[in-house]
């Protein structure tokens, strides 16, 4: 048995939630890493060892994103920080010409499945008065850019669902924080373009985009804050993009 506070992390395995989880390891948390990814979560178990448990499910299962949490060991079941990360866009097309495939994958994975986790993970914080809810939002959720639509109306309603959280938990000890990323180089722009990485490269050509550890950064700031300072949101951009659609490319 350790006194080490454990936290959750979805979608650890690329990009801001692989970044998180690190940085939450390096800040001495044992990480339930969880993905759909099995071989990805086995090398950060390599790597880490006792201090990391990998779970593997589809945030968009919603039975088996609750069997997995009521089926935690023991000592991993008071999870006291969650960063909600696992999400994606699909497609950039005008929404009259969208996929409904790939909106109804975004819909189900940025909003239903970081329902499902927060309701199978926050019962337990709540009960014991303890907790810190990390969402992963976007600049996409302040204001629609073209043909972002789907995927800004997704992140919209992240935001929507914080802003509930916080409202409903207010009476807790508990806190929860909305971070807003602009442009971060990960895996994000290869999955919206179905793996062309031609056009994916070419949304950071031109800028210095984030990096996963800056976002990693702004979500250690707020879950070690001081217990009475609740950062409600954090809109981190790279230094020359000031929106969703401005940006200023050399
Ligand atoms: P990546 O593609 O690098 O990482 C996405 C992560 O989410 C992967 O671990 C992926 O796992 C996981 N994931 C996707 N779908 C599911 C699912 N159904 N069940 C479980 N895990 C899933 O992108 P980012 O790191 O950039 O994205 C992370 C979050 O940050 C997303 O919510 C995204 O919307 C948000 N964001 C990203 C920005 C950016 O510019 N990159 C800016 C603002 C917000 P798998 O390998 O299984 O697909
Ligand atoms: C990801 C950032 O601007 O590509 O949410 O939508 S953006």
């Amino acid at each position: 048995m350790t006194d080490k506070k454990i936290a959750l992390v979805t979608g650890a395995t690329s990009g801001i939630g692989e970044a998180c989880a690190r940085r939450l390891l390096s800040a001495g948390y044992r990480v339930i890493i969880t993905g759909r990814n099995e071989a990805k979560l086995s090398g950060l178990k390599t790597e880490y060892g006792d201090d990391v448990l990998p779970v593997v499910f589809d945030v968009r299962e919603r039975q088996c994103v609750e069997d997995a949490m009521t089926s935690l060991p023991e000592e991993w079941q008071e999870i006291e920080v969650l960063v909600n990360n696992a999400g994606l866009a699909l497609g950039l097309e005008p929404e009259y010409e969208g996929d409904f495939r790939d909106w109804d994958t975004m819909i189900d994975t940025n909003i239903k499945g970081l329902l499902y986790v927060t309701r199978a993970v926050v019962p337990g914080m709540v009960q014991r008065r303890k907790g810190h809810i990390v969402n992963i939002g976007s600049v996409a959720g302040d204001a629609a850019y073209a043909n972002g639509n789907v995927y800004c109306g997704t992140k919209a309603a992240v935001k929507a669902i914080t802003d509930g959280l916080r409202i409903d938990i207010a009476e807790t000890p508990l806190r929860v924080t909305l971070l807003k990323p602009g442009l971060v180089e990960t895996n994000f722009s290869d999955v919206r373009f179905h793996g062309d990485s031609e056009r994916a490269a070419n949304v950071y050509k031109g800028i210095e985009p984030l990096t996963g550890d800056d976002i990693a950064d702004a979500m250690i700031y707020a879950v070690q804050a001081p217990r009475h300072v609740q950062i409600a949101e954090m809109l981190i951009l790279a230094t020359h993009q000031a929106s969703g659609s401005v940006i200023v490319r050399k």
